[in-house]
C-alpha cells in the first residue's frame, strides 16, 4: 500500500542520495524491508544506463571514472557509481577509498558513491551488485558506472553485469596484451587506451585493434584513445557508451534478474555438493570406475540426488 510506505521509500524513489544509501543498506544485509523495497522498484527499472569500467592495476581507471562522472554530470545526467573490490574483504573500507579517488564530487548531490568488498565469497558480491544498480535504476540515477578494482575470473563476472564494457588500458605497463586477460577482451564493448600523452600511447592502440581484430566483425569492439588527466577523449567515450547503452537498458533489469537467479542457483548447488552424502558418493564413485556410469552421468546423478533433499 503506497500511503504507508515510509517516508525514506518516497525519498529514494525521488533521487534523494541519503535515501538511497539506507536502501542499498538494508538490501545488502537482506534485512525485514527488503521486499518492500523490491516492491517498489516494479516499474521503474530499465532506465538507467550502466557501464562498467575494468583494467589492469594503475591503467587510469578511477582517473578516468572521475572525469567520466564530470562530463555526465555536464549533461545533466546524474551518476551513481559502484566500486567493486573482488580482492578486498574491507566493504567501504580504506583501502578501496584510496583507490576510487571520487573526493572531486564529493558535495554534488547528483552522484552517489558506494563501494563493495567481496567478504570472501563471489556470489555474494555479484548478488549484491545486482541489487544496488536495482535501487539505483528505481531511485532515478541516470548512469550507472560500475569500477572493478582487481583481476583475474571475478572481475570479469562482475564487470560484466554492466551493459556497456569498457576495458582500460594504457602504454607503459609491460605487455598491454598480457596485462589483458583474454576473458576480459571477449566482454569488452570499448577498448580504451588511456594516458594518450604516452609516447607509446599510439602504439598500443595498433595493438589493441589488432586483438579486436580477432572478434567477428558484428561484436567487434572499437578502440579509442583517451588522456584521463586533461579530459582528452572523455566526450567521445561518453558519446559512444550513450550510444550502445540506450539500446540495451530496458532489457538489463530482466539480464540482471537472470544473473541473480542463476547465481543463486549455482550457490545453492555448490552448497548442496559440499554435504553430499558420503554412501551416495561412494557408489557413484565406483560405477566411473567399472565403467558403469560415464563422468557426466555420474554427474548429473549427483546433483538431482544432493538437489532433490529438502533444505
Ligand atoms: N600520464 C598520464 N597519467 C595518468 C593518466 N590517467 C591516470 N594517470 C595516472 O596513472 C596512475 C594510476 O591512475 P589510477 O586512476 O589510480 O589507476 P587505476 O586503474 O584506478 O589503478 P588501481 O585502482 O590501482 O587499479 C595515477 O598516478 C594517475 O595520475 C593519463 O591520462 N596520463
Ligand atoms: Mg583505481
Amino acid at each position: 500500500m503506497a500511503s504507508s510506505a515510509p517516508d525514506w521509500i518516497d525519498a529514494w524513489l525521488a533521487g534523494d542520495r541519503r535515501a538511497l544509501s539506507r536502501v542499498i543498506t538494508i538490501i545488502e544485509n537482506d534485512g525485514p524491508e527488503s521486499a518492500r523495497i523490491v516492491r517498489a522498484m516494479q516499474g521503474r527499472l530499465g532506465r538507467a544506463i550502466s557501464v562498467g569500467f575494468t583494467g589492469p592495476p594503475g591503467a587510469g581507471k578511477s582517473t578516468l571514472v572521475n572525469v567520466f562522472v564530470g562530463e555526465q554530470r555536464k549533461r545533466g545526467l546524474r551518476v551513481g557509481v559502484l566500486a567493486v573490490d573482488p580482492s578486498s574483504p574491507v566493504s567501504g573500507g580504506a583501502i578501496l577509498g584510496d583507490r576510487i579517488r571520487m573526493t572531486r564530487h564529493a558535495d554534488d548531490d547528483g552522484v552517489f558513491v558506494r563501494s563493495l568488498a567481496s567478504r570472501g565469497h563471489l556470489g555474494g558480491l555479484s548478488r549484491s551488485a545486482v541489487r544496488v544498480m536495482d535501487c539505483m535504476d528505481a531511485g532515478g540515477w541516470d548512469m550507472i558506472v560500475l569500477e572493478t578494482v582487481g583481476a583475474g575470473q571475478s572481475e570479469v563476472e562482475i564487470a560484466d553485469i554492466a551493459d556497456v564494457k569498457v576495458v582500460v588500458a594504457a602504454p607503459g605497463l609491460g605487455d598491454d596484451v598480457q596485462a589483458i586477460k583474454a576473458g576480459i577482451l571477449e566482454i569488452a564493448d570499448i577498448l580504451l587506451v588511456n594516458k594518450g600523452d604516452h609516447p607509446l600511447a599510439s602504439q598500443t592502440v595498433r595493438h589493441l585493434k589488432t586483438m579486436a581484430n580477432m572478434r567477428p566483425v558484428e561484436t567487434r569492439p572499437p578502440v579509442l584513445k583517451a588522456t584521463a588527466i586533461t579530459g582528452e577523449g572523455v566526450q567521445a567515450l561518453a558519446d559512444a557508451v550513450t550510444e550502445l547503452g540506450q539500446s540495451r537498458r530496458v532489457a538489463a533489469p530482466l539480464a540482471r534478474a537472470r544473473r541473480l537467479v542463476r547465481r543463486a542457483a549455482l550457490d545453492l548447488a555448490s552448497a548442496r555438493l559440499a554435504r553430499a552424502d558420503q554412501a551416495d558418493m561412494d557408489r557413484l564413485a565406483k560405477s566411473l570406475t567399472t565403467g558403469e556410469k560415464s563422468v557426466e552421468k555420474a554427474a548429473e546423478e549427483l546433483l538431482r540426488l544432493v538437489l532433490k533433499e529438502k533444505s
